[in-house]
């Protein structure tokens, strides 16, 4: 292993007490602090109990109060508000997957996005249907893109990228009645169903949660993940950085963080311009670094190599360090809090999307139209804000680790079939991935997934449970701020394949990979769905036989949950660290802990304790083998 060491979260956690006495010293306030202020929490809204859907409440319910004003009993006021939370992750994550449909039909071969990958274009043209031969690519990027946007609102079917799946889900999913319809009316339904005086009944109710969240699923973040692959390039395996070391306390610090890659690609478009560059010189600095934060910060690390400062609870480190210049923001996951720090510092906190307008900020409204002009304005207001920097604030931790990202579905089919795939049309076989698992070399896979919460020590339930699982062989696949945790930690390069059993390892070596794959951001769960739904294909299985499970140990967002029930409809054990606001029901309880795997095949685990959830997750996998004779 040579000097190759895991960082720890306490070495995490030193570093950010460092950074916080800095806050101290110019009056900054910190998520550290308003966690002490808001708790303990209410116990109404930790166990979904409370009910505002009209004026003659808040109803809560108590032993003396079973029952709301219009008569609705807590099963139905937990299950309701279970639905609200999901519809609103489905349509976040459905409206990132439509600006970049919007964005994909504003691609010209002179303008500001342009189509880089025409083969993968070409290929879910051919599976929708859609007519390829002597088409101009851009022609056919323009019919696609109005194609996916009526994804949204079509008047009758499922959704097109449901046909990826085994004929056995497809089947499934109608007998049960959640075969995601129109994205757009599945989110309106859920909104309609929860309306005041509509259902109160938990089975209707948390059936609609899977529809919805199988809409965002197999339908928004598809499309997000799908096109902004055509836009920007299908992530290969590539070499970064992690963790707050990557700024460069030399050179003009810009921070992407957020979601939509449209702004960030530009952005770094920009800051990689040979006249930025000398602009930077001219102003005093050696050079202009990005890095990200949160999954804008995954999808430019896995198509650029773009380092990545951190995840969601480090967002307000990177403006701590005193040397951040602009911290630009597209869409969610963006603490407001970042308006106030940033005045704190000299940092120049912009937003630049409608969706997310916040106080304290510069507002510099992106679009496609615009593009050029002002991500180019953007790197310049950062340039120009060096000089500003108060250099006795300065302070970066020392702390990085190197990290291999960019394992898209296409990317890991490649590497681990050994072979270059040359057809376009083709994605290639998932089949040496079953060979070995089958053969037990490797036991199974987890899809690790989700944010950071401070009701779990942050990181460390993601760190943890991956040395665990890799240690008993089992492959990890990650995303999002769950993805990020690894990299920081170190489990993303590959010499951490010492960390791991002797069959994973041994995969490790042979396809020189890390064992702790690194497949996006949050929308791009979607690309785990395409790889389970590939494996079952390939291998005969149902999803559900299939020795793999989900996990999501310090989710704390709507759309996390909205990916809980997508991955879970799927035919997927799905593993949460912390409860979703349901435990005031025992009825909604065990609906998705176990009622639900009569629809489904698959149901949800809820465990706080982390050895213990990741036991569960190996049983779960061992279980799924035997089950299958293997
Ligand atoms: S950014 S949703 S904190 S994973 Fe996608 Fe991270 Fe969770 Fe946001």
């Amino acid at each position: 292993m040579g000097d190759f060491k895991l960082t720890t979260v306490e070495e995490f956690e030193a570093a950010t007490e460092r950074l916080l006495e800095t806050g101290k010293k110019v009056g900054a306030d910190a998520w550290q602090y308003r966690v002490k202020n808001q708790t303990p929490h209410c116990k109404f809204g930790e166990q979904g109990i409370c009910c505002r859907i009209c004026s003659m409440g808040p109803c809560r319910i108590t032993p003396k109060a079973p029952r709301g004003i219009c008569g609705c009993d807590v099963h139905g006021i937990v299950a309701r508000n279970y639905l609200k939370f999901t519809a609103g992750g489905a349509a976040t994550h459905s409206d990132h997957g439509r600006e970049i449909c919007h964005t994909l039909y504003c691609t010209d071969p002179n303008g500001a996005y342009k189509v880089k990958d025409p083969e993968k274009l070409i290929r879910i043209a051919k599976e929708w249907g859609v007519e390829t031969e002597g088409k101009d690519i851009y022609d056919l990027a323009h019919e696609m893109a109005l194609k996916a946007l009526e994804e949204y609102g079509k008047p009758f079917g499922n959704q097109n990228f449901i046909k990826r799946t085994p004929q056995h889900t497809q089947d499934l999913w109608k007998a049960q009645e959640v075969a995601p319809r129109a994205i757009d009316r599945e989110v309106s339904s859920s909104l309609h169903m929860t309306h005041m005086g509509c259902s109160s009944k938990p089975e209707a109710l948390i059936r609609q949660s899977l529809r919805v969240g199988l809409a965002d699923g197999w339908g928004g973040s598809m499309a997000g993940t799908e096109f902004s692959d055509v836009l920007f390039g299908t992530p290969k395996p590539i070499d970064t950085e992690a963790n707050l070391g990557v700024m460069n306390a030399e050179n003009v610090n810009i921070v992407v963080h957020g979601h939509d890659p449209s702004l960030s690609e530009m952005v770094c478009e920009y800051a990689d311009d040979p006249e930025m560059i000398a602009y930077a010189k001219e102003m005093g600095a050696k050079g202009i670094t990005v890095s990200g934060v949160c999954c804008t910060s995954n999808e430019v690390a896995m198509r650029r190599g773009i380092p990545m400062a951190g995840n969601f609870l480090q967002q307000e480190n990177v403006v701590l360090t005193g040397a951040c210049e602009a911290i630009v923001v597209d869409v969610q996951c963006i603490f407001p809090a970042l308006g106030p720090l940033s005045k704190c510092f000299h940092t120049k906190f912009i937003t630049t999307s409608p969706i997310a307008q916040m106080p304290d900020s510069e507002f510099i409204q992106f679009s496609p139209e615009n593009a050029d002009e002002n991500a180019k304005a953007i790197v310049k207001l950062a340039i120009e804000n060096f000089k500003n920097r108060k250099p006795e604030l300065v302070h970066i931790p020392d702390m990085k680790q190197k990290a291999t990202v960019g394992y898209s579905l296409e990317a890991i089919v490649k590497v681990l079939d050994g072979v270059t795939n040359s057809q376009v049309d083709t994605l290639g076989t998932t089949k040496p991935l079953i060979e070995c698992i089958t053969s037990g070399v490797l036991r199974g896979a987890v899809a690790m997934v989700g944010c950071n919460n401070p009701k779990v020590r942050p990181d460390t339930a993601h760190i943890e449970l991956m040395k665990k699982l890799i240690a008993n062989d089992i492959i990890v696949v990650a995303s999002g701020c769950s993805a990020q945790a690894a990299a920081k930690a170190g489990l993303m390069d590959k010499r951490a394949k010492d960390l791991c059993g002797a069959g994973l390892k041994r995969v490790c070596e042979l396809a020189d990979i890390p064992p702790v794959l690194h497949m996006g951001s949050c929308v791009d769960i979607s690309r785990m769905m395409n790889l389970v739904a590939e494996l079952a294909k390939d291998s005969g299985l149902n999803i559900s036989q299939l020795p793999v499970v989900g996990c999501a140990p310090e989710w704390m967002s709507e759309k996390a949950v909205s990916i809980g029930n997508y991955v879970v409809a799927t035919g997927i054990d799905t593993f949460l660290g912390v409860d979703p606001y349901v435990s005031g029901s025992s009825e909604v309880a065990e609906l998705l802990t176990g009622g639900i795997r009569d629809w489904v095949e698959a149901a949800y685990t809820v465990e706080t304790d982390i050895e213990k959830l990741v036991d569960k997750m190996i049983d779960r996998i061992e279980e799924k083998r035997a089950a299958i004779g293997i």
